[in-house]
């Protein structure tokens, strides 16, 4: 592939967009940036950008956009890049290597928290009640099931063998991973969560995963067991989720994702004692931690050379 002289490169992230763009280096005179802090910004400078570095942009604007040939997703999952709209021939990289430490942290918290019994105690605080019959349990020597073995699914899983978990996995090969001691394909999901304390779900979001946590995984799962969502809420079909912890069927969820966002202010999670709601936050995007992933990215563009963290946009991640 040719050296390629100039790159006119779209930003676009609806919150602090400058913060992205000020951190793109590039060989003085080989890049124009066009930053847009808003959709109709998208819209209006897509016309002659080669390159978009977005968080979800509008998709009409692909239309607008003829010259466009690589789009770098600002976030941990590509779902909302893989959209008809997007012209086949445009190459779409995601960002590896970085989403893997927040989401580890944020699964280790959620999972001790329910074995430290922490909404518990915290109670028994604010009631002044001391209530030394209530043990904590230990997370090490549970069993805990990742479903999605990418590098985040892995990272998760590494964060919870160090403390003492022991890790199954499933993924769409079922190919064995160092993580992980044993790992399914998606077709024996039940058989999989069948044994696990918790369940975390850290996989893309296609047609293929779309509602795979369905009724019969949520009753293959134990009365005990927790649920924890990181991945999309549409992994999961939450009618029958809703309806599995409404009966105790499982223990409880944590969930980041849903298949609505923002969570609808009369949505049952919110009010329900074994569900814990957080904002999509658990993988926080930082234009510190993405840009250089981009700017490497953005010097072999400019140098003719593959970009690398391609997505295959037929598998969808
Ligand atoms: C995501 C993210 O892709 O938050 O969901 O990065």
């Amino acid at each position: 592939m040719p050296t390629r002289p100039h790159a006119t490169v779209l930003v676009h992230h609806p919150d602090g967009v400058e913060a992205y763009a000020d951190l793109i280096r590039a060989p003085r005179g080989r890049v124009t940036l066009r930053v847009a802090a808003d959709h109709d910004a998208v819209r209006k400078h897509a016309r002659d950008c080669d390159v978009f570095y977005v968080w979800k942009p509008p998709v009409d604007a692909y239309a607008r956009a003829p010259r466009l040939a690589w789009l770098q997703a600002m976030g941990a999952g590509v779902d909302w890049a893989l959209v008809p709209e997007l012209p086949p021939g445009v190459t779409v990289t995601r960002a590896p290597g970085i989403f893997g430490a927040w989401m580890a942290e944020y699964v280790a918290a959620w999972c001790l928290h329910v074995t430290q019994r922490i909404a518990e105690y915290s109670r028994a605080q604010r009631e002044r009640r001391w209530i030394e019959q209530t043990l904590p349990d230990r997370l090490r020597g549970k069993t805990v099931c990742v479903v999605g073995l990418g590098d985040i699914g892995r990272a998760v899983a590494r964060a919870l063998r160090g403390l003492g978990a022991r890790i199954v996995g499933v993924s769409r090969s079922g190919r064995a991973v160092r993580e992980a001691e044993r790992v399914y394909p998606h077709r024996a999901l039940t058989r999989a969560v069948a044994a696990a304390d918790f369940v975390v779900l850290v996989l893309p979001l296609t047609p293929h995963t779309m509602r795979l946590v369905d009724a019969r995984v949520l009753a293959a799962m134990k009365p005990t067991a927790w649920l924890v969502n990181i991945a999309r809420g549409a992994v999961v079909d939450e009618a029958a989720l809703l309806a599995a912890l409404g009966e105790r069927r499982i223990a409880g969820a944590v969930l980041d994702v849903f298949a609505r966002e923002p969570l609808a202010p009369e949505h049952p999670f919110w009010t329900m004692d074994n569900v814990v709601v957080t904002p999509h936050i658990s993988g926080p995007s930082t234009a510190e931690e993405i840009t250089p992933v981009f700017n490497a990215n953005l010097a072999r563009w400019l140098a003719g050379r593959p970009l690398r963290h391609v997505v295959d946009r037929r598998r969808g991640y």
